[in-house]
């Protein structure tokens, strides 16, 4: 059975000075993602900290974050049918030179790390990363027409 779940999207700021915001976002929109956040965030030294743990020490990731921190980010959580692999399915693998056409690095992007976007790799690190990045409040329950397409019974 499927899951609704909820993830975090970050457009970085290759995607911002490079006219792709709404591209990128139009793609969740058409494949029946719910948007129910959505806003800039100027990323600290603090936050990427937490966010990369993974990476730090990779030689790298000094200037990983630099490039994170050169502009706002958008920030996205997403909600839908089994969002965190959905999400990543459209996104594609880290080196867009890797990744399936048809994704948005392949489609969009040339290089790493300038490949356009962050997703949660799974439910629980979605569960921290909405929590890093968002507020209750800034988190929107709401019904759309579209959820009839979406949500609900099928397969
Ligand atoms: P992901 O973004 O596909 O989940 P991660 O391995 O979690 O990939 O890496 C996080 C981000 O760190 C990548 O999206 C990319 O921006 C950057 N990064 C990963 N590997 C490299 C590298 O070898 N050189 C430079 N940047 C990298
Ligand atoms: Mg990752």
């Amino acid at each position: 059975m499927p899951q609704t779940q909820r993830t975090l999207v970050l457009l970085k700021p290759d995607a911002l000075q490079r006219d792709l915001l709404g591209e990128i976002v139009s793609r969740f929109e058409r494949k029946g993602m719910k948007i129910i956040g959505m806003k800039f965030i100027r990323l600290t030294s603090q936050m990427l900290d937490e966010h990369y743990a993974h990476l730090s020490d990779k030689p790298f990731f000094a200037a990983l974050k630099e490039f994170m921190m050169q502009t706002p980010v958008a920030g996205l959580v997403l909600e839908g049918y089994d969002a965190v692999s959905e999400v990543r399915k459209l996104v594609g693998s880290t080196n867009p030179r890797e990744a399936d056409a048809g994704t948005i690095r392949a489609d969009l992007s040339m290089n790493v790390p300038s490949n356009l976007i962050h997703a949660s790799d799974s439910p629980e690190s979605a569960q921290t990363e909405i929590k890093r990045f968002f507020n209750e409040d800034e988190l929107f329950a709401y019904e759309k027409i579209t959820d009839r397409y979406h949500v609900g019974e099928g397969i």
